[in-house]
């Protein structure tokens, strides 16, 4: 692979050297990536109880994650290799802390932050683990009894696991719910494996039963024992489940790199040889291309402003989806109108009424809109790749044919590699609730310590009935929040494609204007370049 490596810092320097700066830049981002270790997520879920922090702490022989005989982990908690330990909550509203170790427990247990009171979207720790397991990123995970399993596995750190590892403990094996949860892990994650827990707790005969029992019952799934008292299955477990994985994504990721260089390399010595070739060509035969080309050029200049029209009409039909993806959960006003009902009730005075409508109502939509998104951020990022793959492919197409055109005209043949794809980010804005409450404006006059039943029951009717409307203007307010978040996204998506199609350009104009540089050198490049397995550096 250092061979790659060196073949990459050869492209860099010689496509500088003629001014190509798209192929440098797809040089380096090919380096940059090669150098990126990439991480290996590994997302543990399962019943509550069933063992998935003891799980973690005894692959990595640590005791940093809590466990306990009743419910524990109450957030979802990753744990990844630092030489130097760090402590990291993050907050729904995308703010976070560093906290020390000893004060983890206040977040991560269900004990400290009571049905995540504190608001905590995930606890990440880094600390110093056995090093053959170093990229992995182990996600630890509530049990899922007492966390919605929709919500976690939609949770954006598992749009992506390489593997989700369901812990079954020996002592309750399988239920639906475990049946239902595998079933729902498919579709995010190319394999799933089951580790059955706790098999020191049972005999050889029984373990093989219960092992028997489960495998029958999910064919088409691995399945491995799990003890965190012995060292030999713990050794066995890393060795067929954990290192297989990080082998794998290690040879996936040398292909793909692989295939890169090869691509970027082509492309340079085709940008060479047309060099050459431009080099041996009539005057005006040169001049006519150049006159060809420039209109080429404005065609991009129209092509830039058309694909943001396009842009801003896809946006009119995302908004109305997303909108409608909101206003689907008007319903939810259905779930608290009693516990509002019975706060309003409990109320000694209008104001002190007033008081608690607006502080329960605001804390339980504020709880339940971060689940929706929660739940809905999915299928709000599929949204956005789908509309960031149709501006890709717009571009795309577009230098393809820019390319084939001048290739047309000047019988060359430079060829089209693809543009880099930009990465989808989506930042979903700090969610504010409005609860406007305009009865309370009116209510004002009616500040009185005590009220006549009939009435205080009538004032109650009159502030749940606004509720359902008051929910309508929350989850369209954050529906329009979140659809500009995606707006600003493809903008800038639609930016960065500009950029490159624009560097693509001008690696074509260089071709045709490096005219003094002599035929010599740019052969030699080229032989060095065609020069397999080469272990020598570049010609000076
Ligand atoms: N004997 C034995 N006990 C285990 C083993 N693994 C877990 N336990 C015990 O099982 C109990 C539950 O373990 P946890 O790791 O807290 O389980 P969990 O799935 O993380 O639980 P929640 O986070 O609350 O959902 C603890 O009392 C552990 O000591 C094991 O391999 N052998
Ligand atoms: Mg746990």
């Amino acid at each position: 692979m250092d061979l790659l490596k060196r073949k990459l810092e050869d492209i860099i320097k010689i496509s500088s050297a003629y001014a190509f700066d798209d192929i440098k830049k797809l040089a380096e981002s090919a380096l940059k990536n090669y150098d990126k270790k990439s991480q290996i997520s590994i997302f543990v879920c399962g019943r509550f109880k069933s063992g998935k922090s003891s799980f973690i702490n005894s692959i990595l022989k640590t005791d940093i994650l809590p466990t306990g005989v009743i419910p524990v982990t109450g957030v979802i908690t990753t744990l990844s290799y630092s030489s130097n330990e760090e402590f990291i909550v993050h907050f729904y509203d995308g703010k976070f802390i560093k906290v020390e170790r000893n004060n983890l427990f206040e977040y991560i247990t269900e004990e400290k932050n009571p049905s995540n009171t504190k608001n905590v979207e995930y606890v990440e720790i880094k600390i110093p683990f056995d090093k053959s397991l170093k990229d992995i990123l182990f996600i630890d995970t509530p049990g899922f009894e007492y966390s919605s399993v929709h919500s976690q596995i939609t949770s954006s750190l598992i749009s992506e696991v390489e593997l989700a590892i369901v812990c079954i403990s020996f002592d309750s094996p399988l239920s639906e719910n475990d049946i239902k949860l595998i079933n729902q892990l498919k579709k995010y994650t190319p394999s799933i494996s089951v580790v059955i827990t706790k098999v020191d707790l049972i005999n050889l005969d029984d373990r093989k039963k219960v092992i028997n029992f489960i495998k029958n019952k999910l064919n088409d799934i691995s399945i491995f024992e799990y003890s965190t008292k012995d060292d030999t299955i713990r050794q066995s477990l890393i060795e067929n489940l954990l290192l297989p994985i990080v082998r794998q994504k290690d040879e996936l990721k040398n292909n793909v790199i692989l295939h890169k260089v090869d691509s970027i390399e082509n492309y340079l010595i085709s940008c060479l040889k047309t060099l050459i070739e431009i080099k041996t060509k009539e005057k005006n035969e040169i001049e006519k291309f150049k006159e060809s080309f420039s209109k080429l050029l404005s065609r991009f200049e129209s092509f830039k402003k058309d694909i943001r029209v396009i842009a801003s009409n896809d946006y009119i039909q995302l908004r109305e989806t997303i909108l409608n993806i909101f206003l689907s959960y008007t319903h939810i006003h259905r779930e608290f109108n009693e516990e509002i009902y019975n706060k309003l009730y409990s109320s000694s005075n209008l104001l002190n009424m007033s008081q608690n409508y607006e502080k329960t109502f605001k804390i339980i939509l504020s709880k339940r809109i971060s689940d929706i998104i929660e739940i809905e951020r999915f299928r709000i990022i599929k949204i956005l790749e789908k509309e960031n793959s149709k501006i890709y492919d717009m571009c795309g197409d577009f230098v393809s044919e820019t390319i084939n055109e001048a290739n047309r005209i000047l019988n060359t043949k430079i060829p089209f590699i693809l543009l880099e794809k930009p990465e989808v980010k989506l930042d979903i804005p700090k969610l504010k609730i409005f609860s406007a409450f305009d009865i309370h404006i009116e209510l004002l006059w009616f500040i009185i310590p005590t009220f006549i039943k009939q009435f205080k029951k009538y004032i109650i009717k009159r502030i749940i009935n606004n509720i359902d409307f008051e929910v309508e203007k929350n989850l369209t307010r954050t529906a329009m929040e979140i659809s500009q978040s995606l707006k600003n996204s493809i903008d800038e998506n639609i930016n960065f494609l500009i950029g490159e199609i624009e560097n693509r350009l001008n690696t074509i104009k260089q071709i045709y204007l490096n005219k003094d540089i002599d035929i010599e050198k740019i052969q030699k490049d080229i032989n060095f370049l065609e020069q397999k397995g080469k272990t020598h550096h570049l010609p000076s």
